[in-house]
């Protein structure tokens, strides 16, 4: 993930939730802009595991493979999950905290990457941000490469820089839910998740470059990426 943020200074992670259009055409449109994808349950619903499948054969090495999944069932459920998701081609996968139990996923042999959702992007969110240090604490303890913080909640983007310093912090909610691309860079995360900005764009190239050089200037200006 760093390598190809490096090669493409680039901060950008595209969410694909709901593609409208053929998923490839698409994720080949904003390949250069992006380091990675992030695939949702409506994208898995829609296209089916044999199109993530492909997607992952088809952009292997060129973008980071991120896949959301909403993963937050019993430990050896999420274990499975991890298994078959590897399967599927992917290099990294969000998983849930709340529930519990993240200790003994992490151990699971050749798994992805794992990101810790430690709070939300939506105002609602207050149970599961009330807890947010103690489960950055256990995504710490756990080992997980990095954590899923709120792009509309610097406050929070800023504690968990501060709490976690060596981990990647992934920031969605730039763009259509408010925060200006390059915002959550500012207040400390690593790379930003942008979805409808892009994805329900009639242009996703142009978007998705203009959201990659937003980021740089904005960076450029706070001297932030690092
Ligand atoms: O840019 P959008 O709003 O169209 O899409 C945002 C994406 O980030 C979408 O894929 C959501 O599932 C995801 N997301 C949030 O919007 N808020 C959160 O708090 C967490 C996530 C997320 O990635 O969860 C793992």
């Amino acid at each position: 993930m760093w390598e190809l943020a490096e090669s493409k200074g680039s901060r950008l992670i595209v969410a694909l939730d709901s593609v409208p259009v053929e998923p490839r055409e698409l994720v080949e449109e904003v390949e250069e802009y992006a380091v990675g994808v992030k695939v949702g349950l409506p994208f898995l619903l829609r296209w089916g595991p044999q199109a993530v499948k492909e997607l992952c054969e088809t952009f292997r090495g060129t973008l980071y493979l991120l896949c959301d999944f909403k993963l937050a069932d019993i430990p050896p459920v999420v274990a499975e999950e991890l298994k078959l998701i590897r399967e599927l081609g992917f290099d990294g996968a969000i998983v849930h905290l709340f529930q519990g139990g993240i200790e003994s996923v992490s151990t699971v042999a050749s798994r992805p990457d794992l990101f810790g959702l430690v709070a939300m992007t939506h105002q609602e969110s207050r149970l599961l941000d009330a807890h947010f240090e103690e489960l950055t604490r256990e995504a710490l303890e756990a080992g997980l490469e990095g954590l899923v913080v709120p792009a509309t909640k610097p406050e929070i983007v800023k504690a968990a820089r501060k709490a976690a310093p060596g981990a990647t912090l992934l920031a969605p909610g730039v763009g259509a839910q408010g925060p200006k691309p390059g915002s959550a860079l500012e207040a400390g995360a690593d790379f930003e998740i942008v979805g409808r900005l892009i994805v329900a764009s009639s242009d996703p190239r142009s978007a998705a470059r203009a959201v990659r050089d937003s980021q740089r200037a904005r960076a450029n200006a706070a001297r932030v990426m690092r």
